[in-house]
């Protein structure tokens, strides 16, 4: 027998946001060991258990390896050309007959986690040329895209807490103890807040449930959920009554300053504070000393975005930021300067076209398309509506909506009736046993990777790419491939193009954009990859720090940063106001109409009473979303999607702890699932919560481990009607509901 053959790699994790650096035994070509990169300079050895997980998606039995079609009601393996040939066959004349926005796509999560899928995505898009585009953008984060975009000129000049120096931070409607950040890459959030109290800085979490977070935190507040609009606006009301206002630097960078003391005339602390379960001494401290502090920041995600108040929330924490001179500021809220792929590194510095939204509508419900994508929620009723326009096939790209998007069961029910649907994708899953074409997606580990969109909300800068950590299997196609060859069948070159002269005849053409004369010299420069290889060597070199193609010789590229797999470190975040802005005036809009208008809206609310009971999501150290509960290593141990009620709710609904309860949503045609009860005194009264991306009781999906232990869907219980209406963003959080003893 020949010795083992051992070998180290080195890979970022795709798993979350946080982007960690992992150290990876290889023995024999498989994974034995999966540890924290220690040299690694953004994330230096940190990781959670997630990544150990990597190994188990790899080698789960249940991952799709072969195309399926589905023939007479039931899937069969087949080739890579039976299948696009079946595609093609198929898609083709529903464009034909019907039109462009026949034809609908879903890109989910995981597709801005691997570089072959974002970075083709766009390709892909171009080429299907449809309305139709939906995202789990909508059922996350659009809100705060749009407030950015409003504000800075761009949808992803995100500003990020500068945590390694600030003195005083303020968390909203984010746990990142659990889910180590979101448009804020930051692994270790735990380390870092901890280090941040020991030099004598503070925490502040504002919540319904005394997350994890919170306990970390020196101060901490329950909130009404949904309220984060009303206590924001307290404390910008605060700071305008009491003169705490100080712009600093930016002083001469903004635009509406005089606009915003008759806007917040209605929002006094002693106003909002029953509004928001949080009292007026508590609302105006937080008020004084964000101004007194010299380096603090307001951060809010999920929890802030996914209410029907989230953008009006998400403009109201920057535009705390900004009037407590913390923007911009070390310590403060800062703009990131990413290595690659950022907007706001591109074209003439300072100013842009800014954004806009509506410039069409969805066809039933009116919803307006913002950043090119119509809401997730309204894609039920688009399949399910007669009518000119009507969806009548659908492409998921790496997306779970059936469990991810509120009412799962309607949008089941209309999967059903398309005339096709092609899913790429892992699993044969809740969303993808109801494609007639499931492709399988790659292992991560197989594909070479570089992070396009998260550099962008670094916790500093930084650049790491990583190689492949194991082979290709042999007959899998890579996505961006797979990608490349759907948008051939959709623009009618057809499935048997040839696939890397597409890829030189789309490449070229972005190299003519960017390069103008110099593009011959470019594409040359480039040669020798393709793929998403040449666009991430394109995009760096061209990028901030790039070499500028032999200009600037010690520049980045993507050998060097292959050949130094604990990645470059480009330093702590620094000022950009106003290089990094986007907006036509050139300044930051600290008062967009549309903002102006939806706080006089929120002028009507601010007495609606509190629901008796609601619920609230969370998330899990051991599970992501809706779809590693298939992986051995996590889905192990107790029971995780549990119902936390506080006690004093239990005794009022019947409850025991440990036993199991119905919950369903308000409304005529309520629905419900069932889960097991479990006592906290974490919770805000009134307020309960579950987990969601479980429900694994799909007879016909494909995961075993998963199907042993299903857990409920929150998502059953949720209405797919109830949206932000600036951003078309669905409601997760705060929504009534009654619950009994089952
Ligand atoms: N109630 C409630 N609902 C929520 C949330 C909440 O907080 N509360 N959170 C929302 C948020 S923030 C998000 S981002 C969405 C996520 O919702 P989705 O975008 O639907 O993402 P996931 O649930 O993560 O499902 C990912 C899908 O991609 C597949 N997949 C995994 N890895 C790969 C890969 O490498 N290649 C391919 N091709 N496919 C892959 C999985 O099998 C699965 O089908 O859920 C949202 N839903
Ligand atoms: N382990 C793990 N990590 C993950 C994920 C996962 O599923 N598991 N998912 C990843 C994804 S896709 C995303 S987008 C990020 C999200 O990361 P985060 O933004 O940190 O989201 P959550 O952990 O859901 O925390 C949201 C918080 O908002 C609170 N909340 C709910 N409603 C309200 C409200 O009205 N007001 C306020 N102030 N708070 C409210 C909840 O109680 C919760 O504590 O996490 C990512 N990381
Ligand atoms: S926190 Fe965990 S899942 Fe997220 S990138 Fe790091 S190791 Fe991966
Ligand atoms: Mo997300």
């Amino acid at each position: 027998m020949s010795r083992p053959q051992t070998r180290i790699a080195h890979r970022i994790c795709p798993l979350c946001e946080a982007c960690c650096g992992l150290e990876l035994t290889v023995t024999d070509e498989r994974v034995t060991s999966v540890r924290g990169h220690d040299a690694d300079v953004f994330s230096r050895g940190y990781i959670c258990p997630k990544a150990v997980a990597l190994k188990d998606l790899h080698e789960d039995p249940d991952r799709l390896r072969k195309p399926l079609v589905k023939r007479d009601g039931r899937f069969v393996e087949a080739s890579w050309d039976e299948a696009f040939a079946e595609i093609e066959r198929r898609l083709v004349p529903i464009q034909q007959q019907h039109g462009r926005d026949a034809v609908a796509t879903v890109f989910g999560n995981p597709s801005v986690h691997k570089a072959g899928l974002i970075l083709y995505l766009s390709r892909f898009a171009r080429a299907l040329a449809t309305r139709n585009v939906y995202s789990a953008s909508t059922i996350d984060q659009m809100p705060k895209q749009l407030s950015s975009g409003l504000m800075f000129g761009e949808w992803l000049s995100i500003p990020v807490p500068d945590i390694e120096r600030t003195q005083l931070l303020v968390i909203l409607g984010a746990n990142p103890a659990v889910s180590n950040g979101s448009l804020w890459t930051v692994p270790d959030f735990r380390g870092k807040a901890k280090a941040l109290r020991a030099r004598g800085g503070r925490l502040v979490v504002i919540d319904p449930r005394r997350n994890e977070t919170a306990e970390l935190a020196d101060e901490f507040h329950f909130i009404r959920p949904g309220a984060d609009a009303f206590f924001l606006a307290g404390i910008v009301a605060t700071l305008l009554d009491e003169s705490l206002v100080r712009l600093g630097r930016l002083a001469g960078h903004v635009n509406g300053i005089e606009q915003l003391a008759p806007a917040f005339s209605q929002f006094a602390a002693e106003r909002v504070a029953a509004r928001c379960g949080i009292g007026a001494d508590a609302i105006r401290g937080l008020a004084r000393s964000l101004a007194a502090t010299e380096r603090a920041a307001v951060y809010g995600r999920l929890g802030t975005c996914t209410q029907e108040f989230g953008t009006l929330t998400s403009w109201l924490v920057d535009l705390v930021n900004v009037l407590t001179g913390h923007l911009d500021e070390p310590g403060g809220a800062m703009f990131p300067r990413a290595p690659a792929f950022a907007r706001n590194t591109l074209g003439a510095p300072g100013k842009g076209r800014g954004v806009a939204t509506g410039r069409h509508k969805s066809r039933v419900a009116g919803a307006p398309e913002v950043f090119g994508e119509l809401p997730l929620t309204c894609l039920a009723e688009e399949i399910e509506t007669p009518g000119p326009g009507q969806v009548r096939a659908l492409i998921t790209l790496a997306a779970n909506p059936v469990l991810s998007a509120p009412n799962g069961k309607r949008l089941g029910a209309a999967l059903e009736k398309l005339d096709f649907m092609v899913s790429l994708d892992v699993y044969l899953n809740e969303t993808t046993r109801f494609a007639d074409v499931v492709l399988p997606g790659s292992s991560p580990l197989e594909d070479q990777h570089y992070d396009a969109a998260f550099p962008q909300f670094g916790y500093r800068n930084a650049a790491r790419a990583s190689a492949a950590v194991l082979p290709r299997a042999a007959g899998q196609l890579a996505e961006w491939q797979v990608l490349l060859r759907l948008a051939a069948i959709a623009s009618g070159r057809g499935a048997g193009i040839d696939i890397d002269k597409f890829d030189d005849e789309l490449t070229e053409a972005d190299v003519q954009r960017l390069a103008g004369e110099q593009s011959a010299a470019v594409m040359k420069a480039l040669a020798g990859r393709r793929g998403p290889e040449r666009l991430v060597d394109l995009a760096l070199r061209a990028g901030p720090y790039g070499d500028r193609f032999g200009l600037v010789p010690d520049g980045l590229d993507l050998d060097k940063l292959l050949a130094t797999p604990g990645g470059i470190d480009l330093g702590a975040l620094a000022p950009r106001v106003p290089e990094v802005l986007r907006t036509p005036s050139g300044r930051i809009e600290l008062a967009p109409s549309m903002l102006l208008a939806e706080l006089a809206r929120a002028t009507q609310r601010l007495d609606d009473p509190a629901p008796d009971l609601v619920i609230i999501g969370r998330r899990q150290v051991r599970s992501n979303n809706s779809w590693m509960h298939n992986l051995p290593t996590l889905a192990k141990g107790r029971n995780r999607c549990t119902l936390l009620v506080h006690p004093e709710d239990a005794r009022r609904f019947g409850l025991t702890d440990g036993g199991r309860a119905r919950v369903s949503g308000a409304g005529a045609t309520a629905r419900c699932v069932e889960a097991q009860v479990e006592f906290s005194d974490a919770m805000m009264p009134g307020v309960v919560s579950l987990p969601h991306g479980w429900g694994h009781d799909a007879q016909d999906a494909r995961m075993s481990i998963a199907a042993a232990q299903p857990g409920a869907n929150l998502n059953a219980v949720l209405d797919e009607t109830t949206r932000d209406p600036l951003s078309g963003n669905a409601v997760l959080n705060g929504v009534a509901v009654a619950v009994s003893a089952a």
